[in-house]
Order: structure tokens, then sequence, then C-alpha cells
């Protein structure tokens, strides 16, 4: 991937392995914590750059998810963006109001060009995944959804930033007001492997009907320190179009066996674990209890946060994302 970074630091540690993800009732922010989301139906702004209060309110598990790296962290902000670096991993998070910005397009066109002009300068240029968060997605017919206007805007934010290769996401929709834009990331001192689905189209690639601005994501990233994957948005797709319309259940299935071929795909052992957080986004708060035990059954072991979220897709019920390591830790 091409995305002019300026040379590494002689000082800068090089990350020697993935940050630790994992799922947690009430962390203790130690100094190797390089990014702490709190999932909440109402957010409020954070003074420490490493806390983010992400608009969905949780439906099952622990709400806090926490990344943990090898080292001491930093952080700051600048502009409105927050940021933090350690052990050779940078966290950056952009908050955007769509009243001042321009709607959903011109919120995404606004958070992307600033991250992109932000990340370009550190020695972490590479990035290897994005989460995206805003109100309504759903909202407006056809052409006029706004998710739609926000992968237009999203996609010309970027530019040519992340043309050499998209990095895995998730876009999902809160319900915390239509204004606020939520986005942030996880980049590396070196590029990850980007990682497709042999089920599914590229999302790059999904036809027009889809909207005129596909979006602009791939299916999961091999970190660069090739021992995890970092899983998109996972849902009831094949090929371009969704399946097992109306039928949650059929949808978990689904969305597991895209599961499993993505951690074929990236050459990953098969199956997750007790290491293996996973984030269950759930259309219908009533469908939560059923998504959660029918995936307890499936996944036994697996850390599971399931949170109330709108899918990009009307007819999509769930989407699943998280991370998969490649060797069990001795910590
Ligand atoms: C799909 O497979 C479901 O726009 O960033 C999943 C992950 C989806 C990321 C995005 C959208 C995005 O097309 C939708």
């Amino acid at each position: 991937m091409v995305q002019g970074c300026e040379k590494l630091h002689a000082n800068q540690l090089t990350a020697s392995r993935a940050p630790q993800v994992s799922y947690q009732s009430s962390p203790n922010l130690a100094a190797s914590v390089l990014a702490a989301f709190r999932f909440s139906s109402n957010p409020s702004p954070q003074e420490d750059a490493r806390v983010l209060e992400v608009a969905l309110a949780p439906l099952a598990g622990d709400a806090h998810e926490i990344w943990t790296v090898d080292g001491e962290v930093i952080s700051g902000h600048e502009g409105d963006l927050r940021w933090s670096r350690g052990g050779g991993w940078l966290f950056c998070a952009l908050e955007a109001d769509e009243r001042i910005q321009g709607g959903p397009e011109g919120a995404a066109r606004h958070a992307y060009a600033a991250l992109a002009r932000f990340i370009r300068q550190q020695p972490e240029c590479h990035v290897q995944r994005l989460w995206n968060y805003l109100g309504g997605i759903n909202r407006g017919e056809g052409d006029d959804e706004r998710y739609k206007h926000f992968c237009h805007g999203r996609a010309v934010g970027m530019g040519d930033w992340l043309a050499g290769g998209f990095p895995a996401a998730t876009a999902i929709g809160h319900h915390a007001g239509e204004h606020l834009l939520q986005v942030y990331l996880l980049a590396g001192s070196s590029p990850g492997c980007r990682v497709e689905n042999p089920r599914q189209i590229s999302a790059w690639e999904y036809p027009r009907q889809y909207g005129r601005t596909p979006p602009t994501f791939s299916r999961a990233t091999v970190l660069c320190t090739g021992d995890a994957l970092a899983i998109s948005g996972t849902a009831s797709v094949i090929g371009h179009a969704t399946v097992h319309e109306g039928e949650v259940v059929a949808q978990l299935d689904e969305t597991l066996r895209n599961l499993d071929a993505l951690l074929a795909s990236g050459g990953l052992p098969e199956g997750f674990d007790h290491r293996s957080p996973l984030k269950v986004y759930v259309r219908h708060a009533e469908h939560a209890a059923l998504i959660h035990q029918t995936l307890a059954r499936r996944l036994p072991g697996v850390p599971l946060l399931l949170l109330h979220g709108d899918i990009c897709r009307a007819d999509l019920l769930l989407e699943i994302d998280g991370w998969r390591y490649a060797t069990v830790s001795a910590g």
C-alpha cells in the first residue's frame, strides 16, 4: 500500500504483536492501554484521548472493550482528532457533527480527509482497521439512504489515501441522534494484508443497486504483525445479495459460515476461542436473547458483546465483527 509514510523514527517501537483486545466490566486504564471503548446509549465526551464512548447500547456482555499493547502509551488531541500511540500502534478517533459538516456525506468527507491528513504524517501510517458509527443509517429511500450518502462522502474524503488497499471496516447505525458520526481506527508502522471472502463479491465491486459509490472496505486484515485477523462487519450476504431475509437464526448461521470462510482465507486456524472477542450488532433488541443463546452454544467460551445497532442494509438483522489471534498467548 503506497501511503506516503514518513521514515520510522529511530526510537519508535515497531510492533512485535497485535493489540490484545478484551471485553471488561470495569476496566482499569493502565499505561499500556491504547484505547478503551465504553458502549452506551448516551455517550459523553471524555478527557482521556484513549477513551471513547460509543453510541451503541449494550444488550449482553461486558460493555467495555480494551486494547492493550506492549509498552507505554502516550496520547493527545489535535483539532477534533484524538490519538494514542504505543508498542508500535496508533489509535485515532474523530467525532464529526453532521449539522456543521453537511449531513452524513459532508461529515464522512470531513472525517476521512482529517484522518488522512493526520495519519499520513505519523510513523504508524498504515491503517489496518476502521469503525464507523452514524445515526439513522437506513433513513432515506434508494440512493438517498443516509448510509449511501455516508459511503460517497467516505470515498471522497479518502481520496487516494487508502487506494492501495482498503482496510477492514465496520459501519453501523446508532440511536443517539442523527448528527453524530464516530470514526476510529487502528494503524501500524507497516502494511497489513487484506483478506477477501471467496463467498462474497468485494464490497468495492458491488453492483449499482447498492448505491452510486460502493463501500470502500475489505473483509478482513491480517495485521502487520501477522498474528491476528481483524474481521470486518460480516453479515448474511452471499455474492452481493442479502440472504435469509426476515430469518434471524438463518442469517446468524450464514454469518458464521462467512466468518469461517474468512479465517480460512486469512490462513488462520479454524474456529473461535476464548481469545477471539466478537461484537454482535443486533437490529431488534428482542432478538438479542435468541442470538446470544445460539452463539453461546455454537462458539463456547468466545467473548461476546451484543450491541443494539442498525445494519447498513435494511434487510440485515445482525452483523458480527471481531478478532482472531493466531496463537494462544501465555499472558
Ligand atoms: C456487507 O457485507 C455488509 O460500509 O464499511 C459491512 C462492513 C458492511 C463494513 C462499510 C458495510 C461496511 O456489505 C455491510
